[in-house]
């Protein structure tokens, strides 16, 4: 240290930790959030992805894959490439079909069944959109 040069005293030490305290504690919770947004955003994307290759499938065959087959038959008959298994949370979606209707669900965020963050399509139409709206 040069002469007559001060360093931080213990006040000003004080301040420069809470105010990254308060940073801190306002960052992470705007982090979970974004971070959530894009989770459910990507899984809405994913599904509706694979709803348009289940009503390719439906213009083709004049029915959707029932539950047992699927999702081999949207691979198997190159009506989508991958179909991915897992939504963005890590949890199995949820597709049940009868042959002419078919619903499509992840649980959302939460990985249970209810609660405002469900993601459902339903024979192509996006009857619940998670806990997040997409704008
Ligand atoms: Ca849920």
């Amino acid at each position: 240290m040069y002469k007559g040069q001060k360093g931080f005293t213990l006040v000003e030490l004080l301040i420069v930790i809470i105010i990254l305290a308060i940073l801190t504690g306002v960052s992470i919770p705007i982090y979970r959030l974004i971070n959530a947004r894009a989770r459910e955003s990507a899984t809405e994307t994913e599904m509706t992805n694979i709803a348009k290759a289940l009503e390719i499938h439906n213009v083709d065959l004049q029915s959707y894959p029932l539950a047992a087959v699927y999702p081999d038959t949207l691979e198997d008959n190159n009506y989508m490439e991958n179909v991915p298994l897992l939504d963005k949370w890590d949890n199995a979606y949820l597709y049940t079909s009868d042959g002419s209707s078919y619903s499509l669900e992840s649980y959302g965020i939460n990985g249970i069944n209810g609660g405002n963050d469900d993601i459902l399509i339903t024979n192509g139409v996006l009857t619940e959109n998670g806990a997040y709206e997409n704008r």
